[in-house]
């Protein structure tokens, strides 16, 4: 089969070349069929310039530089829009596929590839007209490197440089854990943006409504795009304490993972604290579950919600530490986020006792 294609690419390359423009090498029944192979960029399309690792093709793909074969597989990686306009794109695949002698089997794959370019094509993330289920299989079939071209910021920072919690003495409260040096390895403290993370998941700071807000919430919804609204307002909210997992849009992050914290503005007590811990360990369960080995949590309920961030550290860090113990194959890290300095230094002061450097306890690893 792949001679076959071979062979038929061979004679549109065998047409001598008469006027020099790219559609005057290609047959008359192929370009009867409806195809062009000119790029062809829409409104709406990924922005040129960024994602450097897939912009450079974009532009002036004729047929004498590709073959069949890979303009099918790089369609099918949604990487490159070498194929038309969604109707005409279809058709045309069918077509070609028949004047090719292609199998029914490969019919099938281009109509699906066809679709993910058309999809590719179609998608435009600083909008809310479209489908969000659409968009999201499209986004979630990517690879990470195919995924840049579609942020909606300009920086993001990658897992890599992001360093990994190393253990220090600590104060004079012994901990309660046992040193675990595969587990320091599995946990970071970052201050800065969680919106700009290249990461599996980042974790919302939700309300009820999972329909935006303040704070963390604002900022993520305004840095994913009004799809993530649109994903949002189809979960029928979230309970204290649960997770909602949807796509990440615009965000260099594949999964936003919504959880609500308890509102503490009238003390805390032992529901606030159950509530916290729940945030944490359902929003860890629902990575998990989701095949999310990298995540980043903001500190929940410390805002708006007004839960002490010096009793909340303890509740972040137990929950954690006692996730990781029992299922650390699962997540390759966990990122505390931080974004007021005050939180640095408390979660700095405070890792030593859920992470520390002295094995007091053996180790279940
Ligand atoms: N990146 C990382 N952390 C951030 C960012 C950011 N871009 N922005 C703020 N923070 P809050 P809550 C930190 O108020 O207390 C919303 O309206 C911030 O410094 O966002 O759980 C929701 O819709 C703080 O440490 O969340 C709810 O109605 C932490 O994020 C309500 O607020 C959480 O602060 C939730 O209140």
């Amino acid at each position: 089969m792949a001679l076959q294609i071979a062979a038929r690419v061979s004679r549109i390359r065998a047409i001598p070349c008469s006027t020099g423009g790219p559609l005057t090498r290609v047959p008359a029944d192929v370009q009867s069929s409806g195809v062009k192979f000119k790029h062809i960029l829409t409104p709406g399309s990924p922005q040129l310039g960024r994602g450097a690792a897939t912009s450079a093709p974009r532009s002036h793909i004729y047929p004498d530089k590709l073959s069949t074969t890979t303009t099918l597989w790089r369609a099918s990686r949604g990487s490159y829009s070498s194929i038309p306009q969604v109707k005409r794109g279809w058709l045309g695949t069918f077509a070609v596929g028949t004047a090719l002698g292609v199998s029914t089997a490969v019919l099938v794959q281009s109509l699906h590839t066809g679709a993910f370019t058309a999809m590719a094509l179609k998608v435009n993330l600083d909008s809310a007209v479209g489908d969000w289920k659409e968009t999201k299989d499209f986004l979630l079939s990517l690879s990470v490197k195919d995924r840049r071209q579609y942020y909606r910021t300009a920086s993001s920072v990658a897992l890599n440089e992001i360093p990994v919690w190393t253990p220090t003495a600590g104060g004079p409260e012994p901990s309660r854990y046992g040193r675990n040096e595969k587990l320091d390895q599995k946990i970071s403290v970052h201050d800065g943006d969680i919106t700009k993370l290249e990461i599996d998941a980042i974790v919302n700071a939700a309300n009820s409504t999972l329909l935006g807000g303040g704070g963390v919430d604002g900022a993520i919804h305004r840095a994913a795009g009004p799809m993530l609204k649109k994903e949002c307002a189809s979960l029928n909210g979230c309970e204290t304490g649960e997770a909602k997992i949807t796509c990440g849009y615009g965000l260099p992050a594949k999964y936003v993972i919504h959880t609500v914290g308890p509102i503490a503005r009238g003390g805390v007590g032992e529901e606030q604290r159950e509530a916290l811990r729940s945030c944490y360990r359902n929003s860890l369960k629902m990575a998990t579950e989701n095949g999310a080995r990298s995540v980043a949590f903001p500190c929940i309920s410390t805002g708006i919600y007004g839960y002490p961030p010096e009793q909340a550290v303890h509740e972040a860090l137990a929950t954690v530490r006692e996730y990781l113990d029992a299922h650390h194959d699962k997540l390759d890290r966990v990122i505390f986020c931080v974004f007021l300095p005050k939180d640095k230094e408390l979660y700095l002061q405070n890792l030593p006792l859920y992470f520390p450097a002295e094995a007091t306890v053996k180790s279940k690893l």
